[in-house]
């Protein structure tokens, strides 16, 4: 294990070299560096695994980038990465291994966890997925009364939920038709009964994902599900045709009445927000079937060679993470735009909001010491063009930097007209604008009035990476995902921190199991929590309407 006690991170030479650099470069406007080097937008980019990343658009120099890589070498990076591929548990808090790149290993590689190769367990799974998908993709697994499955629903929460929802709107081109797909995953009952509002239980089938089959949220609305499945077929044996499971908790699944037989496992050495690519990706086999599934899962696997066999200054999700670590720690940015334009990827913000911030939200680091630096900065984004015309005022003429990653494909998958020239047209000038903004002089040689000149001046130098992919594939999916885990990865291992445990979430679960019988209680339960939190519980035990 890499777990030793390092020196802290801003004490390190590398960071105070970074540091020193920093004061020298803070106020160079990206106008001088393209001006210096004509050549600075294709020496600052890289390409691989189906991926162009132009980051020349970004507040660095040659020299920065040398000085963010011997950080990374300074951090054990490179020995961080070999020892999440060798399955050692540098998950310390839980003391598991972060094996999530055996989900994606061919047949014939291996991957250990306590001597064990996984791989065999892995393909297995995913052949019993494969099946069962096409089963229902072609009308063989029949509901209770004999019907075939239209309607599935998978109902799940946080990691047993984003990926698939994600996914399934990513892929929604390759997706089958015939088969509508709903996700539940709010306890807020609205959510369950706007999802099966119009759907007919003798046609539809429950996937319960969930890795503890034990949360609070998924187990009342799989519950709710079970109910109203059997309000209409009336008879409890089917459930076994109606529902599924996907969990590593056999005990539980089959306490809730689903058989065994229909569980598809997976492993705690899976942590939830990396778990998409696991059975928690059923739905997404369902809905795309598993050759674009198994896409997928190849395009997740070329990105993860790359990121464990290429040298630093050309590893896409390094660079990436690097870049990250100077905006949020040398330039004190709070966020970090994510604008995919293309409509498929409208899930894609929400998506990389659980993987970035449960993942780097930390404050203490591995050694058990309160951190003296930023860690995981804010993650948010919304498809392109949409944002241009809201918030994008913000980015372009605010006060806070924040640096932005523009995702686009050189293809549409749905092509009409021009549209996609004019999509395209805006990531350019989007980035164009954002970097090189525009001068006073050039506004008032527009003939501005004097006094409207500064409301009209982009300063610019605003970062901005650019992502460009050919089309929108499975594949490219993959990897386009697995390169923000990597990315967070290679953060996390700067920031010294665990990026596969979550107790932040803990407290609130725990604090809400105590307060819901004091609400079903009424005044009978006496309240002993602070004079706000009484007071609310009071107000709401007085005006609930009894539902339950
Ligand atoms: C992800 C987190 C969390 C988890 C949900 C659902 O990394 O652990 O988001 O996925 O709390 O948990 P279950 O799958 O156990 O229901």
């Amino acid at each position: 294990m890499t777990t030793t006690s390092a020196p802290s991170l801003t004490q390190r030479p590398t960071w105070q070299a970074l540091q020193t650099h920093f004061v020298e470069i803070k106020d160079r406007h990206l106008r001088d560096l393209f001006a210096e080097d004509d050549h600075r937008g294709e020496r600052f980019a890289v390409e691989d695994v189906g991926l162009y990343l132009d980051y020349s658009k970004n507040r660095v120099t040659a020299e920065t980038i040398r000085l963010l890589i011997e950080l990374a070498e300074d951090c054990s990076l490179r020995e961080r990465i070999e020892a999440m591929f060798r399955g050692e548990t540098i998950n310390v808090t839980e003391h598991r291994s972060v094996l999530h790149v055996a989900l994606r290993a061919t047949r014939d590689e291996v991957f250990e966890v306590d001597g064990k190769n996984v791989v065999p367990e892995v393909h297995a799974v995913l052949d019993k997925m494969a099946d069962f998908a096409d089963r229902v993709r072609r009308g063989e697994w029949k509901g209770y009364t004999g019907r075939p499955i239209r309607a599935v629903v998978n109902i799940g929460i946080g990691g047993s939920d984003l990926g698939p929802v994600m996914a399934y709107e990513a892929l929604k081109y390759y997706s089958d038709r015939e088969i509508t797909f709903r996700f539940v995953s709010n306890v807020d009952s609205t959510d369950f009964a706007e999802a099966t509002r119009d759907l007919d239980p003798a046609e539809t089938l429950f996937i319960i994902s969930s890795k503890t089959f034990t949360t609070l949220e998924t187990m009342t609305n799989a519950q709710t599900a079970r109910d109203w499945s059997l309000r209409t077929l009336k008879d409890d044996q089917a459930v076994a045709r109606h529902f599924v499971a996907v969990s590593t908790n056999a005990e539980e699944v089959s306490k809730f009445g689903i058989d065994t037989a229909n569980m598809f496992e997976f492993w705690d050495w899976v942590g939830g927000r990396y778990s998409m690519d696991a059975a928690i990706g059923l739905s997404i086999m369902v809905a795309v079937g598993p050759d674009n599934f198994r896409s997928m899962l190849a395009g997740y696997h070329a990105m993860d060679l790359h990121f464990r066999t290429t040298p630093f200054e050309r590893n896409l999700p390094v660079l990436m993470g690097l870049l990250t670590v100077w905006y949020n720690n040398f330039f004190d940015a709070q966020t970090v735009g994510v604008m995919p334009y293309e409509q498929y990827l409208k899930r894609f913000p929400a998506y990389l909001q659980q993987l970035t911030m449960e993942s780097n939200g930390k404050h203490i680091t591995l050694d058990g010491r309160l951190v003296d630096y930023q860690t995981g900065p804010i993650f948010w984004g919304e498809p392109g063009t949409n944002g241009q015309h809201s918030f994008y005022q913000l980015i372009h003429q605010g006060t806070k930097l924040i640096p932005c990653d523009f995702i686009g494909f050189m293809q549409t998958l749905n092509p009409i007209r021009d549209h996609h020239d004019l999509l395209m047209a805006n990531v350019f000038a989007q980035t164009e604008a954002l970097a090189f903004g525009k001068t006073a002089d050039e506004v008032r040689a527009e003939g501005t009035p004097g006094w409207l000149v500064p409301h009209r001046t982009f300063e610019g130098n605003r970062p901005t990476n650019t992502i460009l992919a050919e089309r929108l594939t499975p594949e490219v999916l993959g990897s386009l995902i697995a390169l923000y885990e990597h990315s967070v990865f290679t953060q996390g291992t700067i920031w010294n921190i665990d990026s596969f445990d979550q107790w932040g979430v803990e407290l609130g679960k725990v604090l809400a199991k105590r307060i819901i019988p004091e609400l079903e209680g009424r005044d009978e339960v006496p309240l002993s929590h602070d004079s706000s939190t009484n007071t609310l519980i009071k107000r709401y035990r007085a005006h609930r309407a009894d539902t339950t």
